[in-house]
């Protein structure tokens, strides 16, 4: 099994219950474990149209036989189940799942970059990713979870 950090994103709906179904739906797929869940982080939101509402981001660690490009697709397949229609980049959203880290594996796709592109730029990601997984290294930068958090602020 491999470790794989996820990082959860969600400004429309009942945005905490969404949250919660999709880690009991994580939980479902097949050869997929969910290992924990970090608290939820009211955040602005950052980049795309403006007056959006604000974000409940969280992290999460699962353990998983599937490949990175099958987890992207069960990871679509549950973003879409809650209701997510793909408009605009950076727009409101019922429910976005990234993948994080993927163990310690670079992998670079047109549809897939891990470690993910921006992660290591925003708050909204590295304060609920450091709370759950704060000495995972940074297979790039080989620094921790912790002190990219502490860089950025
Ligand atoms: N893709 C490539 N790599 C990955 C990866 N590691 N994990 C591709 C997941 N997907 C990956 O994503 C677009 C395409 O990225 C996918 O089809 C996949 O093949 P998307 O989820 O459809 O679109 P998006 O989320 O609008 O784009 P992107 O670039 O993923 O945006 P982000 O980085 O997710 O940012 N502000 C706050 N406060 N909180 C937030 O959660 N989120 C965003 C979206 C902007 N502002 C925010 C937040
Ligand atoms: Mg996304």
């Amino acid at each position: 099994m491999k470790s794989v950090l996820l990082a959860f994103g969600s400004n429309l709906g009942d945005r905490r219950q969404t949250l919660e179904n999709a880690y009991i739906e994580i939980g479902k797929l097949p050869d997929t474990e969910l290992v924990c869940v970090s608290g939820l982080y009211e955040t602005k939101p950052v980049g795309g149209p403006v007056g959006q509402p604000d974000y409940l981001n969280a992290a999460g660690i699962i353990k998983t036989r599937s490949s990175p490009q099958e987890l992207l697709k069960q990871l679509q397949a549950i973003e879409l189940q809650f209701g997510r229609i793909r408009k605009e980049r950076w727009g409101a959203r019922t429910l976005d799942i990234d993948i994080l880290l993927y163990e310690n594996e670079v992998i670079e796709t047109p549809k897939l970059i891990i470690p993910h592109k921006e992660m290591l730029n925003r708050e909204f990601v590295l304060l609920p990713a450091g709370e759950i997984a704060p000495d995972w290294i940074h297979p790039v930068s080989n620094l921790t979870i912790r002190q990219h958090f502490e860089l950025l602020c």
